[in-house]
């Protein structure tokens, strides 16, 4: 936070942390599905077996002398292609399910412009493909009856719309132009919102433009109206910028939206560093690449084992997981994300109570792995077995809950917990050790559930 208060008058619409039930519902997610799905899909990352050294869903833009002939005109008709037949929005709602994930977030329109529900304000929509019918509301409809809020992926950049810039208008011109864009963004997100009430959030992308910085006026208005026209509605740090420019944080530091949405292939090493703010980590399976990829081979992708672990550093600094589905064209998820997808699950299965509702626990971070915390339960997800199988607690003794007894969250089986004077800073900590039986193995990161207790 700079130490100096600057004036800011397009800042955050409310400061500090909502406290009503649909942003608690958020904050208690723990872990999501993000899918992006749009005509990049058919593509796959590849054309006639010559790979793009893009992102899969910038593929539009492959450019060099590896790009094919005409490119971005035959992508601009692939949409003609688009009809997935094995799409079957129940099955993806149910691997969702499985695998744990308690919201999702879907591209309704990523940066080439395309967009899966049938927008009138652009012809260029699933209405115009041999497929047709609205793939947003299938995916609503279906995440939503399996108990998973779906959040709408929104981007600002629009590549199909000629009135979309990035370098800010400066003739008149240019200005009734973006204007025209402006208004043309603000008819869609409305559209979304009055189309498909149960949406619960916005989660916006592409919002780094000039044009659009320049434009905080305008935004600071639009979020107002969104907000006031869906109760409830969560928006994230990217949305909008200050009048200075800043995105995400005002110029005073202050949060722009509900929670940060920066965090995106990456992760905090700091709780610090999050200043008690919600947030939300978005992951790709592949190094990067957040549409349909055929062709897995030729980098390295994570494991569960690796999944598991973003997971439980992100919950365990108060924010949720959200891992990448790309789909391909036909509708049916890569081979390699329903082997993660289950893997995945299977783990939640056994050891999801550490994650639902569970938040940052105020210890010092554990050589073992991730604590989490709830009311009367400490959660630790070990990764590190110490040899000697003795998992030391260090509790500081300013701390409101107290260790009352151990057990391993996956089968239950109770754990010798014992106090121990290590003899250095008692004032200032206590030590407890818990003995792992030498006969349990686990092939997988496993929880270990402390009972605490209010009290010193
Ligand atoms: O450019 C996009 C990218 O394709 C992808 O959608 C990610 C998801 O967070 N967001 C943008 C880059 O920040």
């Amino acid at each position: 936070k700079p130490n100096d208060h600057i004036d800011v008058k397009f800042g955050p619409l409310n400061k500090g942390k909502r406290t009503d039930a649909d942003m608690q519902r958020f904050r208690e997610y723990g872990l999501g599905q993000f899918i992006h799905w749009g005509v990049y899909a058919i593509a796959g990352g590849e054309w006639n077996g010559v790979k793009a050294p893009t992102a899969s869903e910038w593929i539009r833009v492959w450019s060099g002398n590896t790009a094919p002939p005409n490119w971005q005109q035959t992508y601009d008709n692939l949409y003609k292609q688009f009809n997935p037949k094995n799409f079957d929005a129940k099955r993806w709602a149910s691997q969702a399910k499985q695998m744990g994930a308690r919201y999702m977030i879907i591209t309704t329109k990523h940066h080439d412009g395309f967009c899966l529900w049938p927008s009138k304000y652009t012809g260029y929509t699933i209405a115009q493909t041999p497929y047709k019918k609205d793939i947003v509301k299938q995916l609503i409809d279906a995440y939503t009856a399996e108990g998973i809020d779906v959040y709408l992926y929104f981007s600002i950049i629009d590549w199909n719309n000629k009135d979309y810039r990035t370098s800010a208008p400066k003739t008149e011109e240019e200005k009734e132009s973006y204007n025209r864009f402006l208004t043309f963004t603000r008819n869609q997100l409305f559209e979304l919102m009055d189309n498909y009430p149960k949406m619960k959030g916005f989660w916006f992308d592409g919002t780094w433009d000039k044009a659009w910085i320049n434009a905080y006026e305008w935004t600071y208005q639009l979020e107002k109206d969104l907000r006031n026209a869906h109760p409830g509605l969560i928006i994230g740090s990217r949305f909008r910028n200050d009048e200075h420019g800043k995105r995400h944080f005002d110029s005073n530091g202050d949060l722009l939206g509900d929670y940060e949405q920066g965090w995106e292939r990456k992760l905090p090493a700091q709780y610090e560093w999050l200043n008690g703010n919600d947030w939300d980590c978005v992951m790709t399976i592949p190094p990067n690449g957040w549409g349909y990829i055929k062709d897995w081979s030729r980098f390295y992708t994570k494991t569960s084992y690796d999944l598991i672990d973003m997971l439980m550093h992100s919950v365990s600094m108060g924010g949720n997981f959200v891992l990448n589905f790309g789909p391909d064209g036909n509708g049916k998820m890569h081979t390699g994300e329903d082997k993660l997808a289950k893997e995945l699950g299977d783990w939640m299965k056994l050891n999801g109570e550490a994650v639902y509702g569970a938040t940052h626990a105020a210890l010092a971070p554990s050589p073992y792995g991730y604590y989490t915390q709830k009311v009367n339960a400490l959660y630790l997800t070990v990764f590190n077995r110490p040899v000697n199988n003795q998992i030391r607690l260090k509790i500081p003794r300013s701390a409101t809950q107290v260790p009352e007894a151990a057990s391993l969250l996956a089968n239950k089986t109770s754990l010798k917990m014992k106090f121990v004077d290590i003899g250095i800073d008692l004032d200032k900590n206590v030590y407890f050790d818990i003995t792992l039986p030498a006969s349990f193995m686990s092939k997988d990161p496993f929880v270990i559930k402390i009972d605490t207790k209010t009290g010193k």
